[in-house]
């Protein structure tokens, strides 16, 4: 079995790659029959592999994903060639549901923008900022209730919030109000929080009519991809008041951030780091490395997808 990494990874897990399994990491360019050997890719959400690299690597038999999204490698194409896909579920829900409670205080309470009016040395000159929206209490619309969304909808239930949520279907296993559509959900709530896996069935799902039925004292908050939200609508929306503010950790151009949002105070920017901590990113690299295991002894995955 020859193993390849596809794109950039933690730096550790690219070592023991490298030292364990005498992995290659694909370069820009190579000739055809370069990489005729690989039946293992180790990839992850940011690179992916496509069917144009999937023709180009004619024995692959698997695709090991470091994190959750697989949105960047073909799965259907994988499928129709007998490519088996594993990804790294469970692992990183808590620090990513972390994230979006983070993102939602901070929006909402204006902390991120206390802190530059701080150090501005605006509080001498000017007194305290605007007064903020409270955060214990309010309506939160959850959009995508998975292993992710319900990690947010557990820690919020401690705030007091109010939680309801929209998927495809209802589910009968929580005690969350069900909304029959996206519209529908932020109609209804303070804040929309996005947690729904990214893809084509999920693009542009907040829509403008959306971010309008949010209105202007509605918040979002998107942990997923940045995919799922209609960014110039979104940018239109917060330039033009017509949203309250956003706590934003994906875009739909990372590592691109629309320029226009740098001098919002109302919006809360961070670079795709819901996962990022050494305790999660340890425990993804080590679920990585299981499935690679599993599948260079018997063929099968801990988590396929
Ligand atoms: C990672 C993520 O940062 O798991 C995911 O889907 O988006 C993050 O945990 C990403 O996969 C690393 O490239």
């Amino acid at each position: 079995m020859t193993v390849l990494q596809v794109g950039p990874l933690m730096p550790a897990l690219s070592t023991a790659l490298a030292a364990r399994y005498d992995a290659r990491e694909l370069p820009d360019a190579f000739t055809d029959d370069e990489f005729d050997d690989v039946t293992v890719a180790v990839t992850s959400g940011r690179t992916g592999v496509d069917a144009a690299l999937m023709k180009r690597l004619p024995a692959l038999r698997a695709i090991i994903n470091f994190g959750v999204g697989y949105d960047t490698t073909d799965v259907a194409e994988a499928g129709r060639r007998g490519i088996a896909v594993s990804n790294t579920p469970d692992v990183l829900d808590d620090c990513v549901a972390d994230t979006a409670v983070g993102l939602t205080i901070d929006v909402m309470r204006g902390l991120s923008a206390a802190d530059r009016h701080v150090r501005r040395g605006d509080w001498p000159a000017h007194g305290n900022p605007p007064l903020a929206r409270k955060v214990s209490g309010a309506r939160v619309g959850i959009l995508g209730l998975g292993r992710i969304g319900l990690a947010v909808a557990t820690r919020l239930t401690g705030f007091g919030c109010d939680i309801s949520y929209h998927n495809r279907t209802e589910r009968s296993d929580v005690p969350y109000r069900y909304a029959g559509s996206v519209t529908e959900l932020a109609g209804a709530v303070d804040v929309l929080i996005v947690t729904v896996s990214g893809g084509a069935h999920t693009r542009h799902l907040v829509s403008a009519d959306v971010l309008a039925a949010l209105g202007p004292d509605g918040f979002l908050v998107n942990v997923s991809r940045g995919s799922v939200v209609d960014e110039d609508a979104l940018v239109a929306a917060l330039v033009d008041g017509r949203l309250a503010g956003a706590g934003l950790d994906t875009f739909a151009d990372e590592p691109h951030v629309p320029p226009a949002l740098f001098g919002l105070d109302r919006v809360v920017l961070t670079p795709h780091l819901g996962s990022g901590t050494v305790e999660t990113r340890q425990a993804m690299a080590d679920l990585v490395l299981a499935n690679l295991d599993r599948f260079l002894a018997d063929g099968t995955l801990v988590t396929p997808v």
